[in-house]
């Protein structure tokens, strides 16, 4: 009996897991697939903004992963500007609030007002941009991992959601394991 209810358990305990991936609406989370070999992760976009006046790279990197291989790595080398990684858009329900959120780790030699990282939210209608929604807190200086998370509601006037993470100024950054999921209200 007691090894009955246990792997009822373990059953459980396998779907919850198994369904908190499935529920990522982010196509390569992670960053750990490239089938079309052109050095960017499959379902996300590198955004170089020369417009901005910025000088330097972003890279897909082996090695650098928080988990797997890769991540992505932005570095700049003026303080004019940003650039930036950004999901291919994701479609998402109206009325609903998402959770989106990513890893991040920095390295600014030293702080300035012009140097920043933040991770945007944008959202889009019938495929063209609508509005920024929302942004996490400025990320500082911090060598370690860190989660940023931010939530988002699309109301009536958004079908579409572009996640990004941003370097403003001289820097470099590190992002990985991108999550953007539904948050579904606890009932009473
Ligand atoms: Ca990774
Ligand atoms: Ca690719």
């Amino acid at each position: 009996m007691n090894k009955v209810i246990l792997c009822f358990c373990c059953a459980l305990f396998l779907m919850g897991n198994a369904s908190a991936e499935e529920n990522n609406l982010l196509t390569n989370p992670s960053f750990e697939i490239d089938k079309d070999a052109n050095g960017i992760p499959d379902g996300w976009e590198f955004d170089v903004k020369a417009w901005t006046g910025s000088k330097g790279e972003i890279n897909w990197k082996k090695g650098s992963g928080r988990s797997g291989d890769y991540s992505v790595n932005i570095s700049i080398t003026n303080d004019v500007g940003s650039m930036g990684v950004r999901s291919l858009i994701i479609p998402v329900k109206p009325n609903t609030t998402y959770r989106v959120s990513g890893w991040l780790k920095s390295e600014f030699s030293e702080w300035k007002k012009e140097r920043s990282a933040y991770f945007s939210l944008n959202g889009y209608k019938d495929g063209k941009f609508v509005k920024e929604n929302g942004y996490t807190n400025a990320v500082q200086l911090s060598s370690e991992w860190k989660e940023y998370a931010v939530e988002f509601s699309t109301g009536t006037s958004f079908d579409g959601l572009v996640i990004s993470a941003n370097l403003f100024g001289s820097g470099s950054i590190w992002i990985d394991d991108f999550s953007c999921v539904e948050k579904v209200e606890a009932k009473p």
